[in-house]
């Protein structure tokens, strides 16, 4: 199973992932971001990009589409808090908007 990140693991990706939007629920068990694209068509072809890669990876967002925002939250569920699996598909999703 991954490993829940460290504090200093999760202060040095936070740092980079909040300049991209991304941020911590309380208690810092997840992380958000809403997406926010011209048009439905276009927020839903970028949820169509991140579930095929979500499924490749094997780690699947939370998500909530109204309109053309995407609200993305990211946990790993089997280890009850942030792993390197959610940063790194937090990265993914970001250089798929
Ligand atoms: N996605 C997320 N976000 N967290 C998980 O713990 C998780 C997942 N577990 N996708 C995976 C699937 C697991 O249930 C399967 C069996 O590998």
């Amino acid at each position: 199973m991954t490993a829940k990140l460290t504090e200093d693991q999760r202060r040095l990706e936070l740092s980079s992932l909040s300049a991209h939007g991304w941020a911590e629920t309380e208690g810092g068990d997840a992380i958000v971001k809403t997406f926010e694209f011209g048009d439905f068509v276009s927020a839903f072809g970028f949820m169509t990009r991140a579930a095929l890669w979500a499924e490749k990876m094997d780690h699947h967002p939370d998500w909530k589409n109204v309109y053309k925002t995407v609200e993305v939250t990211l946990s790993t569920h089997d280890a009850g808090g942030l792993t390197m699996k959610d940063v790194e598909l937090a990265r993914k999703m970001d250089a798929l908007a």
